[in-house]
């Protein structure tokens, strides 16, 4: 088993060390975080414990919510072994995140978009407008202040917009997929926030309204609230956290993982030791676009602390913006993308720079500590934001990267 770095057992919130997340361009399933807003629900637990016909036979009603559709034809039940059956079966690259980190995983199962235009065909017209919203419910209790089951909703547009594969999966990387991450059946929406891709999900409907789930509602909204701002009362934060819009797409973004100094061994008699080229820093990372948007480039940039300071994380924000006045110096890595398609998985990086190149950034400066600092830019040329407004709540951050370079 990999090593993870547990945050809470009960329920599971676990992650991989960021070093080991970027080893792998599809994360392993042991390497695959955790979120959970409760324990795993018993009918779940019970279907993947009796085994293969339990699990074929789990089903997921499909309704309409007045307001949707004049005419209401009732809701429809389908179960997994149905759903395999009647839609093309289709695997697809997304990486799911979460806040501090993400897995690259190939999806397996059916477009959400063919089951709901079968079954409710009048939906189609539907297709531009955004007054609807499909609303996704699992059996979990998720024991958050209200209470409920976990819920979320992402706009119908979405889910019938051709370019987003919002998924109904069954299997992740080739296998069966796993009852911590969410089996017999899950939802999985690329691009979007982790909470929005529904675990062990029992329920699909077409609504006029969001979710009015928990986490819809009271959870993963960036409320911009100033630093400096006394903490409001939690009237005043129920009033903000109601007037604010609930998280959606993910933002452009660009994380370095590691940053390492490596010394080239030249093997035994080598001559050319300690003279400086052989030194290279080997940084890593991932970045991910936009609404698919794949990414173009990262920008790197390197900065010497004084000798008298010590790196911490509260100096960021600081950093990015010397970073910035230096971006002609940047080293630049091209990133491999295809062309005009979408990607929803994430781009995996790597940078080597060699000690002349390093002084050339530095200035020659590299008696203090040294940080990297990178940012992404798309294949439009959108670039990252370099540091995002402050948030109430600390979600969705996605300003550029900073990483102490251990030497
Ligand atoms: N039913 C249910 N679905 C859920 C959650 C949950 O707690 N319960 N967590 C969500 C969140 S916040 C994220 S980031 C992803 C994480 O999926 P994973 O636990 O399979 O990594 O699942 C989402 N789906
Ligand atoms: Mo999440």
């Amino acid at each position: 088993m990999a090593e993870m770095i547990t945050h809470s057992s009960q329920p599971l919130n676990a992650e991989p060390k960021p070093q080991d997340l970027v080893k792998n361009d599809v994360t392993p399933i042991d390497l695959f975080y955790h979120r959970n807003h409760g324990p795993v629900p018993r009918d779940a637990e019970a279907a993947i414990h009796e085994g293969k016909q339990a699990i074929e036979s789990w089903e997921v009603s499909f309704e309409v919510e007045d307001g949707v559709r004049e005419t209401g034809i009732g809701g429809k039940r389908l179960s997994l072994a149905q759903l395999r059956d009647k839609y093309d079966t289709i695997e697809e690259d997304i990486a799911l995140q979460a806040k501090s980190t993400i897995a690259n995983i190939v999806w397996e199962g059916c477009l959400l978009r063919s089951v709901l235009v079968d079954l409710f065909p009048s939906i189609k017209e539907k297709k531009d407008q955004g007054d609807w919203h499909v609303v996704f419910e699992s059996s979990q209790d998720c024991g958050e202040e209200e209470g409920g089951v976990f819920g979320g909703s992402i706009p119908g547009k979405i889910v019938l917009d051709p370019s987003v594969p919002v998924l109904l999966a069954w299997k992740q990387n080739g296998e069966d997929l796993t009852l911590q991450h969410g089996a017999p059946l899950r939802v999985v929406v690329p691009g979007i926030i982790g909470a929005r891709s529904i675990k062990w999900l029992r329920k699909v409907t077409l609504s006029s309204k969001p979710s009015q789930h928990h986490a819809q509602q009271q959870d993963y909204k960036s409320i911009s609230y100033p630093p400096t701002k006394e903490m409001p009362s939690a009237e005043e934060k129920a009033k903000l956290m109601a007037e604010t819009e609930p998280m959606n797409w993910s933002p452009l973004q660009c994380v370095i993982t590691d940053a390492n100094l490596k010394i080239q061994d030249v093997g035994e008699g080598g001559s050319e030791g300690n003279e400086g080229g052989k030194a290279k820093v080997v940084l890593r990372g991932y970045g991910l676009g936009l609404k698919g948007v794949p990414l173009r480039e990262v920008d790197i940039t390197f900065l010497a602390l004084p000798s008298n300071t010590h790196y911490d994380s509260s100096m960021d924000e600081k950093l990015t913006q010397e970073a910035a006045v230096k971006q002609g110096q940047a080293k630049r890595v091209e990133l491999a993308f295809t062309g005009g398609h979408k990607n929803w998985g994430w781009s995996r990086w790597e940078a080597e720079v060699d000690l002349d190149e390093l002084h050339q950034m530095t200035g020659g400066e590299t008696r203090g500590q040294l940080v990297a600092v990178a940012k992404a830019i798309d294949a439009n040329g959108h670039e990252q934001t370099r540091w995002p407004d402050w948030n109430l709540r600390g979600v969705g951050f996605d300003g550029w990267s900073v990483k102490l370079v251990q030497i």
